[in-house]
């Protein structure tokens, strides 16, 4: 059995995992153990479950079954497979997005909602490129216009998608000589699902085809929307401190976990417990307060807006409740473990409340979020905490001394604000630092974690490796709060670790040389800031051109899979850790490695050492450097400084 210093690299966790092997407790790495060996055909991609006449599988020594029963072949069954993961990505993030719209359209509708318009900036930005028109009409009436035409733009049937209509104009040409310009995101998902029945498209580069275009329908539409409407509401973010790590909880107060994805909720629990009635009722049952806490993307989006700690990422959910601190756990949608019921039941006094009518489980109370009851919602489910309060148990507490200052709050407007001023906000400055060779390029470094690899290690290591070499690193989800734990996201981090270059560039603007753009929705900020460096001018035409590249290095979750695929179908160089499942099927994977390069000028690559994956990254950004005939760099990359 693994260690705990072999399952995670950093010390809280470890910490952690220590405390559950002597409680006898389960986590996800030892239900992963026990999993072993895990089903070779699933992970080569070649079952088929897609009807009754199967189960079916593909022998991949070429001795058995080489079809299923309708004749299906090994590159149709994992491409049909692989297409229904971008599916399932895309429909998370969009859906997602459907809801803030929502959100949204009860704040202009409601004189009584408990949402309101912040960002009123953005508002109009939004409604520019969703062509509603503003002149003479007051907020609430634009942002109802926004959120219908928002609302209207997931479901569309039939022509462009707005939203993506912002990439550059080679890039939306590119798409459509490719026949992938995206429609709205639901209109591709059931078009992936009918595809994927049984006797339709049995053509694996057809169905890939397909899939681009879902993938894009996501990136540049259901995320983006997401995003933009988010800021709408609850305010575009702009540069915060924070904290991170299982450290934030506090043994005196009353701690209360917010985990999942969606801000509309937690906005208003950020205000609930900020009430004094809510404060007095905790000192009534004994605590000195409320501490509220982020899990997961979650923690992203309260931390990037209200600087509210987070406690963790995805792999340290169940590591946070056995620190016997955690008094209510409140999740909405995705990354949330099944487990966690058990855990809470069988060690903790730990209340878990499920929120959304999309995600229940059986065992955990169920208080369902509806917009228009939100802060009285929010007051309820934070009184779920106070009570439990009263039944923990102090000797079960045991909270690592453990957490990290980080600033987080970027966003592809700040970018722009920062580097230019704000009077003459502009990415001209980060152009001009790429061109003249102080910067090597930017890196999109994203994605969850798996207990299949070292806990925050991949990630860790492969943005040391990356800004040791001048390349700019903008991250968002699970591996921003890797980096973040990891201490990277402090402007002093700059002089320990990163290039001479990116540390002139960090000291002239006093920022970290690793930017948190926010949740794994807000992918779509990293589009965004890669779109607006185009169209400054001198870095190239459209996106393939510009010495950047992507990562997700310990993916996990069918959203990685889809913002992997509207990385590359944008023109981006991207390197996950593992191969999708698609290595049974050499053809259609002959095709994610060559062919689609030709298609839409992105590339995969997959690489496992984090080092070596960083430096195909870099690699990739000298050959753009090369072609754009871009001088040499200013200085050699620095040598990691120890710790
Ligand atoms: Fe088997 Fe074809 Fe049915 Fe899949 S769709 S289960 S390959 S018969
Ligand atoms: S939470 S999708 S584990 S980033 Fe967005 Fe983290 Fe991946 Fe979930």
């Amino acid at each position: 059995m693994a260690e705990p210093k072999d399952k995670a690299a950093n010390a809280a966790s470890q910490e952690m995992l220590e405390v559950a092997a002597s409680g006898g407790m389960e986590t996800a790495w030892d239900r992963l153990e026990a999993m072993q060996p895990q089903c070779g055909f699933g992970e080569l991609g070649i079952c088929c479950r897609n009807c009754s006449m199967g189960p079916c599988r593909i022998d991949p020594f070429g001795d058995g079954p080489q079809r299923g029963v309708c004749g299906a072949d090994a590159n149709t069954i994992a491409a049909r497979n692989l297409i229904r993961m971008i599916a399932g990505g895309a429909a998370a993030h969009s859906d997602h997005g459907r809801d803030v719209a929502n959100a949204l359209l009860d704040a202009a509708s409601n004189p009584d909602s408990d949402y309101e318009i912040k960002d009123e900036i953005k508002l109009h930005e939004v409604a520019k490129y969703l062509q509603v028109e503003t002149e003479g009409k007051d907020k609430l009436q634009i942002a109802r216009e926004v959120a219908e035409t928002a609302l209207g733009q997931f479901g569309q049937q039939e022509g462009e998608l707005l939203s993506a209509l912002q990439a550059p104009e080679a890039r939306i040409e590119r798409w459509r000589e490719a026949g992938i310009m995206p429609r709205g995101v639901d209109r591709e998902i059931v078009e992936i699902m009918h595809r994927t029945h049984i006797g339709v498209d049995a053509d694996y580069e057809n169905l890939m085809k397909q899939g681009l275009r879902a993938a894009l329908s996501d990136g540049w539409g259901g995320s983006m929307l997401a995003t933009d409407l988010q800021d709408i509401l609850f305010g575009g973010p702009t540069p915060i401190r924070g904290k991170t790590n299982l450290g934030v909880l506090e043994a005196d107060k009353v701690n209360i976990v917010v985990h999942g994805h969606e801000p509309a909720l937690s906005e208003m629990i950020v205000e609930a417990v900020r009430e004094d009635e809510l404060i007095e009722e905790a000192k009534a049952a004994g605590a000195k307060g409320i501490n509220l806490v982020g899990m997961c993307c979650t923690a992203n989006e309260i931390l990037m807006r209200q600087g509210i700690p987070a406690a963790g990422s995805f792999l340290q959910q169940e590591l946070g409740v056995m620190t016997g601190a955690v008094d209510a756990m409140i999740v909405d949608v995705q990354c949330w473990m099944p487990a966690l019921v058990e855990l809470c039941d069988t060690f903790f006094h730990t209340e878990l409340t499920t929120t959304s009518p999309k995600g229940k489980v059986r065992g955990a109370h169920h208080i369902e979020f509806h917009e228009d009851r939100a802060l009285e919602i929010a007051r309820e489910l934070v009184h779920t905490g106070i009570e439990a309060y009263k039944q923990r148990d102090a000797s079960k507490v045991h909270i690592p001394d453990d957490q990290t200052d980080l600033i987080a709050g970027f966003t592809a407007e700040y970018v722009f604000e920062m580097l230019g001023g704000r009077f003459h906000p502009s990415y001209r400055p980060l152009n001009d630092g790429v061109i003249a060779g102080r910067l090597r390029g930017v890196a999109g470094v994203v994605g969850c974690e798996n207990p299949k690899v070292r806990e925050g290690y991949n990630h860790v290591e492969m943005i040391k490796e990356l800004i040791r070499n001048d390349v700019l690193v903008l991250t968002t989800g699970c591996s921003a709060l890797a980096a973040a734990r990891d201490g990277m996201m402090t402007p002093e981090a700059a002089f320990k670790v990163a290039g001479k270059g990116l540390q002139e560039i960090c000291e002239a603007v006093g920022t970290p040389p690793v930017l948190h753009l926010g949740s794994c929705v807000d992918n779509s900020r990293i589009l965004m800031a890669a779109t607006q460096m185009v169209k400054e001018g001198g870095l190239g035409e459209d996106l393939s051109d510009l010495p950047a590249a992507g990562a997700a290095p310990e993916w996990m979750s069918e959203k990685a899979v889809s913002i992997g695929w509207y990385f590359v179908a944008s023109g981006v160089f991207t390197v996950f850790d593992r191969t999708m499942p698609t290595l049974g099927a050499p053809d259609l994977h002959q095709y994610i490695l060559e062919d689609v390069g030709e298609i839409v000028g992105g590339k995969w690559a997959f690489e496992s050492d984090p080092v070596a994956a960083a430096h195909l990254m870099i690699d990739h950004i000298n050959e753009r450097r090369e072609a754009l005939k871009l001088g040499p760099m200013m200085y050699e990359p620095v040598e990691v400084a120890a710790g």
